[in-house]
């Protein structure tokens, strides 16, 4: 559940004192106050809940000990009630009853109401005792049937509000982007390979094989029989553990939340399009007060790649894998891959092939070793069985990015800024790729002020070069597409710079098109001389919209036909992981066209341009090779490139 995880008393994990933390104290107080409040308490009792719950949180001292010492009735704010129940459930593990009473009597569909942003225990309250409204369910329909406007406090914005609410929690517990599943999954790996008896642990699922979005986290561990409880012990006393749904012999099934992270939660600068897309500020309290189901298995160590292997999926790729087993009197699994037995599970596997990896397994069925990324059943096992499949791309082949914003339109960098932070990172060039005029809410700049930006990227290149500092930076503009499938600046003035990005940013309008026209526009803005890259090609925001209408098959085509016919044009696969625009799918159809791709960070700050990164997951797992792909070569070879194919 969204909004503070699981809403329970915590059962205590420690068989000793302290048996609550500080962390668990103060996250109890805040629940009970919410409940008490659900209940109609009085304010003042409400209050010295909430007070408790910031105190406790805020502590510098160590809870235990100040238990011990009964110094904690000192500090002020905590009163004697509040002190005694916290006391005592620190010293015996045994929350107050009355707190148990309150848990137990609030129906879970109000609970399930607080995940909406912006509606709190006082509304909920209000909707229940006015409307009788009981679940979320409840609450849509209400708002729907105009009921909500006329309650006292509400109005017509707060009912717009909480339907846009409802629809943001239900696209949030669905699934999560990749990055943020990332983020849960790569800490909590880490966490689990230093405990004592983790021989090997790692990510699998779809966060190991790249997905865009993710369902939930799936770990394999590898540990010695013998070690079994003390893993799955030291598993469920880790950090950021909301919940245990359940732990048994070979799994722990668990929510994660955001307490995993030591350092707090934060979300990088967002541009207001995508931001305002996915739900503003709403989106963002969502976010950092989020869950994610984790998945562990523990298997022996000898077991290992095979489990690793069939977690990691996809179904179908197993399903062709299982084939590929089968055509050679083999049965495989997640235990191993062994001659047809009567035998299941574990025992079955006593006579399974052995594997020290995963490519062991690949080879005894006389396949290379497919990355996780491919596991799609995309074609990967006919690649893999003539021994023809691509030589991914890696975050080292990159060197520069086309479309990055500085502070002439809606980034937070400055041109130098942006440039050194290229030259850290290794890179040989960057491309600056501001918004056009007509973009006002991205404060998109004049031509005069567009050309004079190039004025001055020709002064450093110039200078760079005099200095002989293999650097320099390509002059572009990220170019609105307008209504008429025109470009937002004039040709004359396109035509002095290093290359264009063109996009659609009027997306309302695009969405409210059919396929075919949004399809013509587009190939119109292609046959521009002056455009270079299709910008976000589809325009969507994963969990925030869908992309406008477009048959992107029949772009790429016409991509591919110029590109033939001598003219640069590429296709953006935006690296941004609220977008991975162009989708991975149609990255394997752009290289096969012999469309280049230019994998851009779109960055709108200097933290921004590490979003590479997620661009190169994602056009890993669209096959792309270095060869496919625009930031692979040195500046001087694309300059040649961008002079060339004009
Ligand atoms: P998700 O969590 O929805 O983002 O996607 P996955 O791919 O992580 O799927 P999940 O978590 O349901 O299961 C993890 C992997 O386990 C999945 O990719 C393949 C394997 N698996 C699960 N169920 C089946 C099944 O019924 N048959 C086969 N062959 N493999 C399965
Ligand atoms: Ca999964
Ligand atoms: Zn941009």
């Amino acid at each position: 559940m969204a909004g503070g995880g699981a809403f329970r008393l915590p059962i205590s994990k420690r068989e000793m004192v302290p048996h609550f933390s500080r962390n668990q104290v103060s996250t109890v107080l805040h629940q009970v106050a919410i409940l008490l409040e659900l209940n109609g308490a009085n304010m003042f009792r409400v209050r010295s809940y909430q007070n408790g719950s910031r105190i406790v949180g805020s502590l510098t001292q160590d809870l235990g000990e100040l238990v011990a010492s009964g110094e904690l009735f000192d500090i002020k704010g905590i009163g004697k009630g509040l002190g005694s129940a916290i006391t005592e459930a620190v010293r015996t593990g045994v929350w107050p009853d009355d707190w148990h009473d309150l848990h137990e009597k609030t129906s879970p569909g109000l609970l399930e109401m607080l995940g909406i942003p912006g509606v709190g225990p006082k509304r909920i309250k209000q909707l229940h005792d006015e409307l009788g409204i009981d679940s979320i369910l409840d609450l849509q329909e209400a708002a729907v049937k105009n009921e909500i406007a006329p309650l006292s406090g509400f109005g017509a914005k707060s009912q717009a509000k909480i339907l846009s609410g409802i629809d943001l929690l239900a696209r949030f517990n669905a699934r999560r982007r990749l990055d943020i599943g990332l983020r849960y999954g790569e800490t909590f790996v880490t966490l689990i390979r230093a405990l004592p008896g983790v021989i090997r642990a790692e990510l699998a699922g779809s966060a190991r094989r790249r997905k865009d979005t993710i369902g939930d986290l799936d770990v394999v561990v590898a540990l010695a029989d013998s070690d079994h409880e003390l893993v799955t012990q030291s598993i469920l006393n880790l950090p950021g553990i909301a919940d245990i749904k359940g732990a048994g012999d070979s799994k722990v099934s668990l929510i994660l939340d955001t307490s995993l992270f030591e350092d707090g939660f934060g979300l990088s600068h967002l541009d207001a399009n995508v931001l305002d897309a996915i739900g503003g500020a709403e989106y963002e309290q969502l976010e950092s007060g989020g869950t994610i189901d984790a998945q562990v298995r523990l298997v022996p160590e000898r077991v290992f790649p095979y489990t690793l292997a069939y977690f990691t999926g996809s179904k179908e790729h197993n399903i062709r894998m299982r084939k590929e087993a089968q055509m050679r009197g083999l049965k495989l699994n997640e235990f191993g891959l062994m001659p047809e037995t009567e035998l299941t599970g574990l025992a079955a596997a006593e006579s399974s092939l052995p594997a020290l990896n995963e490519s062991d397994i690949y080879s005894h069925l006389e396949l290379a070793y497919v990355s996780p990324e491919l596991r799609e059943d995309m074609g990967e096992i006919e690649a893999a069985t003539k021994n023809s499949l691509p030589d991914l791309i890696t975050n080292d082949v990159i060197k520069g990015a086309l479309h990055n914003h500085t502070v002439l339109s809606d980034g937070e960098a400055t041109l130098e800024q942006l440039a050194a932070t290229a030259q850290k990172m290794g890179w040989n060039w960057v491309g600056v790729a501001d918004h056009s005029p007509t973009l006002t809410v991205a404060n998109g700049a004049s031509a005069q002020d567009l050309l004079s930006q190039g004025e001055t990227i020709r002064r450093y290149n110039a200078d760079w070069k005099e200095k002989e500092v293999d650097f320099r930076i390509f002059h572009g503009v990220e170019c609105d597409i307008l209504a008429d499938g025109k470009l937002d600046h004039p040709d004359d003035v396109l035509a002095q710079l290093d290359y264009v990005v063109a996009s659609v940013h009027a997306i309302g309008r695009w969405r409210s098109r059919d396929e075919s026209e949004n399809t013509e526009d587009l190939l119109k803005v292609i046959d521009h001389p002056s455009t270079n890259v299709l910008g976000h090609p589809t325009g969507r925001i994963l969990q925030g919209r869908d992309g406008y209408e477009v048959d992107l098959h029949k772009v790429l085509e016409h991509m591919a036909e110029h590109n033939d016919d001598g003219r640069l044009k590429a296709v953006e696969l935006n690296a941004s992981p609220y977008r991975l625009d162009l989708d991975w799918r149609l990255c394997k159809r752009a290289k096969e066209l012999g469309v280049p791709v230019a994998i851009n960070p779109d960055a709108h700050s200097l933290a921004g341009l590490a979003d590479i990164s997620y661009g190169v997951m994602i056009g890993r797992k669209g096959w792309l090779e270095q060869k496919d792909i625009l930031n692979s070569l040195g500046g001087a070879d694309l300059q040649r490139l961008m002079e060339e194919r004009r």
